[in-house]
């Protein structure tokens, strides 16, 4: 019976195992061939003489990348990686791999990024880029597990919508039958309906559109969000929830992911303890200020100015207290000045990693709102209609997915940590 390569141990007399070629050494008369699935790489060593004609045919048939299958003798050996290699009595080539290989998965050939990503398959079978979705994954299992702890119901919002939430984000538009439709930015709308609706607590762990123009390392037309909203609740408890969240998801991936954070080379991977550090917008463009980008009150926090404050800060912190002209119109603004809005960012030394706020819950000032965004609210009914009939108080956030993978494993491009990213150049693979 086939066993994962890690289970092949020194101990295990016999075993079988099946994977693809990783790299191939012939020594004359002996022949070695790495084998690796997703668990790991085992030293498949073949002296010439020893082994049957079929196993010899065999061997010279699995060029690399080749998905083969062997079965035969466990030996102790300090030469091979794992401390043990496998003798085969039999080999099979179950699919063999074309020559030459359009990337090299044993990385002793460098490619590009581009290149890597044309070939995405080839490119996630390297062990140090599985590792990053293995990652991926415990983490967002985590967030999920937190929030399931803390009562938030998982909900699935529509990706067709009529309307737009983030305004300065472009809109795809959508061929929808006799429909102006496009794809959606944010589940916003729908998790604020869902408050009225009486849910108390949802979160969704689901794909948002950007048109964004441009390419950078942080941006993708398609990203991961992972949102949450929750009543009779303000921006403190929303926040407290998503640095608890956040704390929760790199203690998991510290405690489940050692063998994948020594592959990317994380041995000193730290986890950030909640509560995280908070400072006013106005505190923020002040020391930007200071160090030489020059910001004054309603101006955007820039990428320069993240720099800035990311470096004092030095670790996860909190912007609160934004300028309400800097938000959308859904934010709810301070009673006694109405010029600051009760909206956060959470950001990373090196960029931002969610947006949130408490929600303006009243419907005549929310009325009043879109129409100073210069947005027309017959646009908006559907969304203002619950706010007529019982709206409890809430606030929440979005976390990108990517982000969150991006910085947690320093990543130098966004697009490292998705599957088949798309951007402004790649709808393919
Ligand atoms: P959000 O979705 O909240 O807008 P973000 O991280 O993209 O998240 P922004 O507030 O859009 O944050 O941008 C912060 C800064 O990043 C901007 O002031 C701008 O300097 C830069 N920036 C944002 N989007 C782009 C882009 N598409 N291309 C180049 N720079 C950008
Ligand atoms: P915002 O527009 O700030 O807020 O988005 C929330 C978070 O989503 C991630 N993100 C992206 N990641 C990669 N590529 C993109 N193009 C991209 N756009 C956004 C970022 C960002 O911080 N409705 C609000 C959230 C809320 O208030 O609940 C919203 O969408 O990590």
């Amino acid at each position: 019976m086939r066993i994962p390569i890690k289970d092949v141990t020194p101990e295990c007399e016999r075993a079988e195992v099946a994977g693809w070629v990783h790299e191939e050494r012939d020594l004359g008369g002996l022949t070695f061939l790495l084998v690796r699935d997703r668990t790991g790489i085992l030293q498949v060593t073949i002296p010439k003489k020893k082994v049957s004609p079929e196993v010899l045919a065999a061997v010279k048939e699995a060029s690399r990348e080749s998905v083969i299958s062997c079965e035969g003798v466990v030996k102790a050996t300090d030469k091979a990686p794992g401390g043990r290699e496998l003798v085969p009595e039999t080999l099979k080539v179950i699919s063999r791999a074309d020559t030459p290989l359009p990337l090299d998965v044993s990385e002793k050939v460098p490619a590009e990024l581009d290149t890597r990503l044309d070939n995405r398959y080839l490119d996630l079978r390297k062990p140090r880029v599985n590792s990053i979705f293995l990652i991926r994954n415990a983490a967002l299992r985590a967030v999920s597990e937190f929030l399931w702890d803390h009562h938030f119901t998982q909900v699935q919002t529509p990706k067709v919508v009529a309307a737009a939430t983030e305004g300065g984000t472009e809109l795809f538009p959508l061929a929808y039958f006799d429909k102006e439709a496009f794809l959606n930015q944010s589940p916003q709308l729908y998790k604020q309906m869902l408050m009225s609706a009486g849910f108390d607590r949802v979160y969704e762990i689901g794909p948002i559109f950007r048109a964004e123009e441009h390419n950078t390392v942080r941006h993708l037309n398609e990203a991961t969000s992972i949102d949450i909203e929750m009543s009779f609740a303000d921006e403190k408890d929303a926040m407290k929830v998503l640095e608890e969240v956040v704390s929760y998801a790199y203690g998991k991936v510290a405690d489940t992911c050692s063998n994948e954070l020594a592959v990317l080379g994380l041995n000193d991977f730290e986890v950030p303890t909640a509560p995280f550090p908070k400072i006013t917008y106005q505190e923020a463009i002040e020391i930007a200020s200071k160090k030489g980008e020059a910001l004054t009150f309603g101006d955007d926090l820039t990428t320069a100015a993240e720099k800035i404050v990311g470096e004092e800060m030095g670790t996860m912190y909190f912007v609160t207290e934004w300028p309400s002209s800097t938000r959308p119109f859904y934010t709810m603004a301070f009673e006694d000045r109405p010029e600051v809005c009760r909206a956060f960012d959470m950001m990373h030394p090196r960029m931002e990693l969610s947006s949130g706020a408490q929600r303006c819950h009243v419907h005549s000032k929310l009325v009043e709102q879109i129409k100073g965004k210069g947005l027309n609210p017959d646009a908006f009914e559907f969304y203002l209609n619950p706010f007529r009939y019982g709206m409890p108080p809430h606030a929440g956030w979005g976390l990108g997915a990517e982000r969150l993978v991006m910085t947690m494993l320093d990543l130098q491009n966004i697009r490292e940590g998705v599957l088949f990213p798309r951007d402004r150049h790649r709808v393919s693979p």
